[in-house]
């Protein structure tokens, strides 16, 4: 009896729980916009919910779809070969030779690029516009005798070709700090300002703007008026986060920036440190497994200073838990074509089409905008190189997804919620969609070609402007021998997701969505054959000074020169390792079907090999991380100094022996190369000795931008020193905290 009871109990308190929750349904809101509120009792299931609800605006939108844009870092550092100027530079340094902009908007035409973003004034201060706002300008250059706009010649070649536009005016102002004067940093109490400031502006200003800045801030919003009104429409305003110099006490009014930009420029996207669009956290290239849109922040947006989001997982279920509010933020892919952001020489590494290629599949495929810097140089054209590969990048993109095989085929879906048919994902419209009925997590949608097709990619997209980003695992599974065999998986979609395999040759494709937010939705469905490349030969050199030749893919012949020219089909052919102590450039092509189908020809330069050095000694050293390191030939292993509760401190050094007296023109640090930061050194101190007893210092210096870029960082000494040891000296790392790591140390004796 009393079970019986008590089992009554159960059933009442279900049913007014049951109540309660169908009730608490119907409140459920359902509006849609780019940040949504969590309540202080939403369970995860509510979250996951909301974050469907998740949009992005529709500048954001735009933007998404120009899927890959350029980048273009171009001032005095094109012309002084540094990353980061001081500040100091003599304006007539800027002087171009033979600028057509038409030729960078036609290599970005061809590239496949849809917008064009300058660096119209980069970290040094120096303006690539005719500013009234400072000296420190084009108008001071000899360049077209001071007459000269970059800006505006770039703006009218991409307005000829339908390329957008974008700006990049860096917050940090290094002139500002350096000149007498200067008013970055200068403690300036803010006060009332009105933009523009110019009497002669104001009087033809649709609108005069009043904000509270201090003298810097008002130089700056100054700067960011004129190229906002002066230069037709602008489609992004890109603010860096990174500082030269940081620590002079400047703050910045970012409201007011941000609320200006979106009076005079309501199409332009605020990116980095701004509300629209997200930095992908790295300046190397590497992309996400899951690219969520949709991330938690902590506060309302419009009180949030936008820190870099560098760690992996931004959006999963996990990240959402305990979240206050959802928000639409979705990633920017950038990285240069060349090492390092400015032009500095022809030695300076190019990516190759197969890298460039590779990126843009997991940047644009991976739900992010490709922003690839390109770098103009001192004759202000894009480099002969870099063009020809950037065009044979948007050949191959263009050839590759030129036609959808799916187009013409039938489609079904496991289940439709009625009105969004499995049809719609084949009407090439991004605005129409196939949904389930919400609750159906999984799905499947089943394409027939009627007749055998070969197929390498297939894309996905989902309808985010309404329907947010929902899947978060997917599969693809191809009809071959009567049976489905699972050609390619995925996590998140947004707005595309590409997948690449080998050719398969099937009837039937099935997307399976095996995880998704509520109910999945997808928009678009390509299915395309896209010509494979043969895979570019790898060069790399061992301690002992051997090079090693080899390619992906199988059998290839590779061809080679060691006299800078480039190799042919007659060049000698790679049979065994080559000997190459001494260093030199290599230059290499994969070739197949007797030379009929060929690879890029890469190419390495080398200079002497540490198989006679020794490490003399070295300040500290963690367990299985000694000196030597630091030269034995291989990127991946490293010196580093421990990392105990009481680790020794800067300064780390460490001695090398270099085996026999050589004549040193400069030196290498290579960063670790495992994406970490941990101990990449900043400040640096470089001596040379004859003896290993008496030192002179020979350069001390910082490596500019290597906590955001850390690639190899070469340094040359302004003159020559003949040498036997060497002293390398790190005075600061990238955290300012205790530690060191070196991949390698390299002398540059070419
Ligand atoms: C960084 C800057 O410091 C680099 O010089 C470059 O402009 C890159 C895009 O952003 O933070």
């Amino acid at each position: 009896m009393m079970r019986q009871n008590k089992l009554w109990c159960y059933a009442l308190l279900a049913l007014l729980f049951l109540g309660c929750s169908s009730k608490e349904g119907s409140n459920k809101s359902t509006e849609k916009g780019n940040v949504i509120e969590v309540n202080a009792g939403d369970g995860i299931d509510e979250i996951v919910r909301k974050s469907t609800l998740v949009v992005p605006t529709k500048e954001q939108y735009e933007w998404q779809k120009l899927e890959f844009i350029a980048f273009l870092h171009f001032g005095p550092n094109t012309f002084t070969g540094v990353e980061w100027g001081n500040g100091k530079e003599n304006p007539a340094v800027f002087n171009p030779t033979a600028f057509d902009a038409e030729q960078w908007i036609s290599v970005i035409k061809d590239a496949g690029m849809k917008m064009a973003m300058l660096t119209a004034k980069h970290h040094d201060g120096f303006c690539l516009w005719p500013t009234n706002t400072t000296k420190h300008s084009v108008k001071s250059s000899p360049w077209k005798d001071g007459k000269g706009d970059v800006l505006g010649e770039v703006v009218k070649a991409a307005h000829k070709e339908d390329i957008k536009i974008g700006v990049y005016l860096s917050p940090a102002d290094l002139h500002e700090i350096e000149r007498d004067g200067g008013t970055y940093g200068n403690g300036s109490k803010p006060k009332m300002v009105k933009i523009p400031s110019d009497p002669e502006l104001q009087a033809s200003a649709k609108k005069v703007f009043e904000y509270k800045l201090d003298d810097y801030d008002a130089l700056f919003m100054n700067q960011l008026y004129e190229v906002l009104t002066q230069y037709g429409t602008v489609h992004e305003v890109w603010f860096d986060g990174a500082n030269p110099k940081p620590g002079t006490g400047q703050q910045y009014n970012r409201k007011a920036w941000y609320d200006m930009i979106r009076q005079l420029q309501p199409e332009a996207v605020i990116a980095i440190k701004g509300p629209d669009v997200r930095w992908c956290g790295n300046e190397a290239g590497h992309t996400r497994k899951s690219e969520w849109s949709v991330l938690p922040v902590p506060v309302r947006p419009e009180t949030y200073d936008w820190p870099d989001k560098t760690k992996d997982d931004l959006g999963s279920r996990a990240k959402l838990d305990g979240a206050k509010y959802l928000y639409w933020y979705p990633a920017e892919t950038n990285t240069s074509i060349r090492h390092g952001w400015f032009y500095r020489d022809d030695k300076q590494y190019v990516k190759t089409v197969e890298e460039l290629v590779d990126t843009w599949y997991r940047s644009v495929g991976g739900n992010t905008v490709f922003l690839l810097n390109l770098t103009p140089d001192r004759r202000g054209l894009i480099p002969d190189k870099d063009a020809a590969r950037l065009r044979e990048v948007g050949k191959i993109i263009r050839n590759s997804f030129k036609n959808n095989i799916a187009s013409t085929a039938s489609i079904e879906a496991s289940e439709e919620d009625g009105k969004h048919t499995a049809k719609r994902v084949l009407d090439g419209d991004m605005d129409t969609f196939w949904k389930p009925v919400d609750g159906s997590e999984k799905a499947e949608l089943i394409v027939s070609f009627g007749e055998e097709k070969a197929f390498n990619r297939v894309m996905i997209g989902e309808c985010i402007q309404t329907q947010g980003q929902r899947i978060e695992k997917f599969t693809v599974d191809a009809w071959m021998n009567n049976e489905w065999t699972e050609i390619a998986e995925g996590t998140v979609v947004g707005f595309k997701n590409i997948r690449r395999f080998p050719m398969v040759k099937a009837t039937k494709v099935r997307i399976r969505v095996l995880e998704s937010r509520v109910a999945p939705t997808i928009a678009e469905l390509g299915i395309y054959k896209a010509s494979e490349m043969l895979s570019n030969p790898s060069i790399v050199r061992n301690k002992k000074g051997f090079v090693t030749l080899s390619c992906k893919t199988p059998d290839p012949e590779i061809r080679y020169t060691l006299d800078g020219s480039n190799p042919t089909s007659s060049s000698k052919r790679y049979e065994k390792p080559i000997a190459l102590p001494k260093g030199g450039v290599v230059k290499a092509v994969a070739m197949i079907d007797n030379g009929k189908q060929t690879s890029e020809v890469v190419e390495a330069r080398f200079d002497i090999c540490s198989d006679k050095w020794t490490v003399k000694s070295t300040t500290s050293a963690q367990k299985g991380y000694g000196g030597e390191k630091a030269i034995d030939g291989n990127p991946r292993s490293m010196w580093h100094t421990p990392w105990s509760k009481d680790a020794p401190k800067h300064p780390h050094s460490i001695e090398v022996d270099l085996g026999e007296k050589l004549v040193l023109k400069g030196f290498s640090y290579l960063p670790r190369t495992d994406s970490r930061l941990g101990g990449v050194c900043k400040k640096y101190k470089f001596e040379v000795s004859s003896d290993g007893k008496k030192w002179q210092t020979v350069k001390t210096g910082a490596f500019d931008n290597i906590k955001n870029n850390p690639v190899l960082q070469e340094v040359r000494f302004p003159k020559s020193y003949s040498a036997q040891y060497i002293r390398f000296t790190s005075i600061t790392n990238v955290s300012n905290d205790a530690y060191l790591s070196m991949a390698e140390i390299g002398v540059i004796t070419k």
